[in-house]
């Protein structure tokens, strides 16, 4: 899985709540998880032309904005908002079973 991070997974922000790439990554790594951490530097909130580098051209098409973090698990799903990553890290514990995909006799 890629995580797409602004500088850094760096926790400790002087923002509430704390630094959203680094909540995102830190749920993963709790959930056992050891994403690829892509730092996409720039600045989301600018025009594209501050956002050149691969992270940003890779993030805004997958999404369509620059702003990260942004998470791509290894079946391809596209999760934006750090938020909605921890919840995808909760509920998806590394090494779980897979879902059954219907159950016995399916
Ligand atoms: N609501 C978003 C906020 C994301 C956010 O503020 N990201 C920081 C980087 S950690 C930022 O500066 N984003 C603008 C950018 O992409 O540069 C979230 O929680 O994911």
């Amino acid at each position: 899985m890629k995580l797409y991070v602004c500088y850094g997974t760096f926790t400790a922000a002087p923002r509430p709540g704390g630094h959203p790439c680094g909540n995102a990554y830190r749920a993963l790594r709790e959930a056992g998880h050891d994403p690829e951490v892509i730092r996409s530097y720039g600045l989301g909130v600018l025009p594209g032309i501050f956002n050149r580098t691969r992270g940003r051209r890779e993030v805004k098409k997958l999404t369509g904005s620059y702003t990260v973090p942004v998470l791509v698990t290894d079946d391809g799903e596209v999760v934006g908002e750090s938020q909605r990553i921890v919840e995808w890290a909760r509920a998806h514990p590394a090494g779980a079973a897979a879902p059954a995909g219907g159950g016995p006799g399916a």
